[in-house]
C-alpha cells in the first residue's frame, strides 16, 4: 500500500477563512479524498500559523491575549472546514506543546551543529509578510509587492542557508516534478541564480513576545517561518522522543509527502524549508505544488488587506457546498489563476449537474420505475450492439483516468474525463431512446437503462470525493451504497455491478437549477 501525505499552508489567524483558503483547503481535500478511494494509506493535514508579529497585532487590536485571540480563532477555522466538508485527519495548531518542543529540538540541533550563528541583523522588516527584505529587494520604499516595511537594527540568530543553496539547486534539476508546475520551478531557479544570504530565524523577545523561545537565548523567540514551516513535519514526528516510528514510516521512508500552497510563499516553501531539512538531515517533500489566485468578479486577487474576499458561507448558501467544491475543482485548472462570481458558478452548476447529470439520474430512474418497477432491468438475455459495446468500454477506462490525472495533481482533468462520460450517456440515450422504445421492445429499452444505471454507478463512485454528500445521495437512490477504498475502487473499472432486481428509487431532485435573476449577483 503507498503512502500519501497532503498538506495545506497552514493560515494566518488574523483573520477568517475566505474563499482563497477554502479554495487550497478544498483541492487539497478532493486530492486526499481520490487517495483514500484508490486505497493509499492517506493522511491530510491542515492547520493554522499562531505565532508571529501579524497575529499578536490582531490580537491586541481586538484587546485580548493572544492565546485567547488565537484559541477562538482556531476554532472559527474548524467550523468553516467542517461546513466545507473538509476531511483533515489533523488539524494542526502552531501553540500546541508537542510542536513548540519538536522546533526548540531543531533549533538546539542546528545550533549545536554550527548551523545556526548569532550576528547583527540591519534591514527592513516587513509585518503583513513577516519577512525581511534588504534594501535592494524594495521597490520605492516598499516591498516587490508593494507592502510597508519599517526598519530593523538589532542582534539576531542565523540559519546558514546559504550552505544549501548548492544542493538545493542540484534537487531542484535532478528531480523535475519536486515543483511544480513548470513555471513555479522556474521562477525558483531564477531565484536562486543570486547569492542566498542566511535567514533570519529569531526576534528579540523586547520587539515579539508572541511565539516560541529560541532554546539556547531566552530572550529571543523563533521566527514565524521557521516555526510554520516546520509544522509539516512536527506533525508526523520530527524530532519528538517516541514518535520515531511515525517519523520514519510519513516524512523519511514514504516518499510520498506532497505540499500544496498558493503561489505567494513560493520562496518559502521552496528556499528556506528543503534548505532547513536538509540541515537537519531529513527528506525532502516530494513536491511543492503552487496553485495559482481565487479571482474576484474585478479578475483581482481576493485579498484580506484589499478586502475583496468573499465569504465561503455566501457561496454555500448560493449554491450548497458540494456544488461550490465542483465548481472550483473543476473550473479552476490547479496552478492558474481562476474567476470566482455568481453567475459563472450558476452557469458552470446548471450546465455540468443540473442539466448532464442531473438530467441522466432523473431520466433513468424515473423510466426504471414507471416501467421496471424500480429495478434494476434484467440484462443477462440481451446481445450488446455496437453503440453499447463502445460505451461500455468508455466508461470502464474512465476510472484509470480520472486516476492518472489525480496523481499527477490534474482534477480539472479528472473531472473532465467524468462529465465527458456523461455526455456520451446522455447522447446514448438520445439515440436508443427508451422512453419510446419501452412500448415495443421492453428487454432492450431496459439494457439501455441498465448502461445508464451503471454509468451512473461508476460516475458517482469517481465524482464522491468531489462532492460526497451529493453522490452519497446518488449511489443510494440507485442501489448502491459507497464505500471508501478498497471496496468501491475495484468496482469502478468492471462492468455489470449492479444486480438484477436491485431498488431503484425515483430521484428526487439533486441539482436543482439556479436561478442567477433572483441572486444578488
Ligand atoms: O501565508 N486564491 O498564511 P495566509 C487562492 N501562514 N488561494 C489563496 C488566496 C486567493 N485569493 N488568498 C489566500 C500564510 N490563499 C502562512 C503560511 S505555511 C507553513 C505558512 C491561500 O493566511 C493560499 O494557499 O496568508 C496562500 O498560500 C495562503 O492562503 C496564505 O494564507
Amino acid at each position: 500500500m503507498s503512502h500519501f501525505y497532503i498538506t495545506t499552508p497552514i493560515y494566518y489567524v488574523n483573520d477568517k477563512p475566505h474563499l482563497g483558503t477554502a479554495y487550497s483547503t478544498i483541492t487539497a481535500d478532493v486530492l486526499a479524498r481520490y487517495h483514500r478511494l484508490f486505497g493509499d494509506k492517506t493522511k491530510f493535514l491542515t492547520g493554522v500559523d499562531e505565532h508571529g508579529q501579524k497575529v499578536q497585532q490582531a490580537a491586541a487590536k481586538r484587546g485580548i491575549d493572544p492565546q485567547k485571540h488565537c484559541d477562538e480563532l482556531a476554532e472559527v477555522f474548524k467550523a468553516a472546514w467542517l461546513k466545507l466538508n473538509i476531511s483533515c485527519d489533523q488539524f494542526f495548531r502552531t501553540t500546541d506543546a508537542f510542536h513548540k518542543t519538536a522546533v526548540q529540538n531543531v533549533l538546539q540541533k542546528l545550533w549545536d551543529a554550527g548551523d545556526i550563528y548569532a550576528d547583527t541583523y540591519e534591514g527592513w522588516y516587513c509585518v503583513s509578510e513577516e519577512i525581511f527584505y534588504t534594501e535592494k529587494d524594495l521597490v520605492n520604499g516598499k516591498t516587490p509587492t508593494g507592502k510597508d516595511v519599517e526598519k530593523v537594527t538589532e542582534k539576531n540568530y542565523f540559519f546558514k542557508m546559504s550552505k544549501y543553496q548548492k544542493a538545493l539547486i542540484e534537487h531542484i534539476e535532478k528531480n523535475p516534478k519536486f515543483i511544480c508546475p513548470e513555471n513555479r520551478r522556474n521562477e525558483v531557479l531564477g531565484f536562486l541564480r543570486q547569492p542566498l544570504t542566511d535567514l533570519c530565524i529569531s526576534r528579540p523577545k523586547a520587539r515579539l513576545s508572541w511565539g516560541i523561545e529560541i532554546p539556547f537565548d531566552h530572550d529571543y523567540v523563533t521566527y514565524v517561518w521557521f516555526d510554520a514551516l516546520l509544522n509539516y513535519a512536527t506533525a508526523v514526528g520530527i524530532a519528538q522522543s517516541g514518535r520515531e516510528k511515525e517519523y520514519e514510516e510519513w516524512w523519511q521512508n514514504s516518499g510520498q509527502t506532497h505540499h500544496l500552497i498558493g503561489k505567494d510563499i513560493l520562496i518559502t516553501h521552496c528556499v528556506y524549508w528543503p534548505t532547513m531539512l536538509m540541515a537537519f538531515g531529513a527528506a525532502l517533500p516530494k513536491t511543492i505544488f503552487a496553485h495559482g489566485w481565487v479571482l474576484n468578479r474585478d479578475n483581482e486577487k481576493m485579498s484580506k488587506s484589499k478586502g475583496s474576499v468573499m465569504a465561503p458561507d455566501d457561496m454555500v448558501a448560493f449554491v450548497g457546498v458540494d456544488p461550490l467544491r465542483y465548481y472550483l475543482v473543476k473550473e479552476i485548472h490547479l496552478g492558474n489563476d481562476g474567476p470566482v462570481s455568481h453567475e459563472l458558478i450558476a452557469g458552470r452548476i446548471n450546465n455540468d449537474l443540473a442539466n448532464n447529470l442531473g438530467n441522466l439520474l432523473s431520466r433513468t430512474t424515473n423510466l426504471i420505475d414507471k416501467f421496471f418497477g424500480g429495478q434494476a432491468p434484467d440484462v443477462s438475455k440481451v446481445a450488446l450492439d455496437e453503440k453499447t459495446r463502445s460505451l461500455i468500454d468508455r466508461a470502464v477506462s474512465t476510472a484509470n483516468q480520472v486516476k492518472s490525472r489525480i496523481e499527477d495533481f490534474e482534477p480539472s482533468l479528472a473531472l473532465e474525463a467524468v462529465v465527458q462520460l456523461l455526455n456520451e450517456t446522455n447522447k446514448f440515450l438520445e439515440e436508443k431512446a427508451p422512453w419510446k422504445t419501452v412500448k415495443t421492445h421492453l428487454v432492450a429499452a431496459g439494457a439501455d437503462l441498465y448502461c445508464a444505471l451503471e454509468v451512473l454507478r461508476i460516475a458517482g463512485g469517481l465524482l464522491w470525493p468531489v462532492m460526497p454528500e451529493k453522490m452519497t445521495a446518488l449511489l443510494e437512490t440507485i442501489g448502491c451504497p459507497y464505500k471508501a477504498g478498497v471496496e468501491t475502487w475495484p468496482s469502478l473499472s468492471k462492468w455489470g455491478v449492479i444486480a438484477a432486481g436491485t431498488k431503484v428509487q425515483k430521484a428526487q431532485p439533486l441539482f436543482p437549477r439556479i436561478d442567477i435573476e433572483k441572486s444578488d449577483a
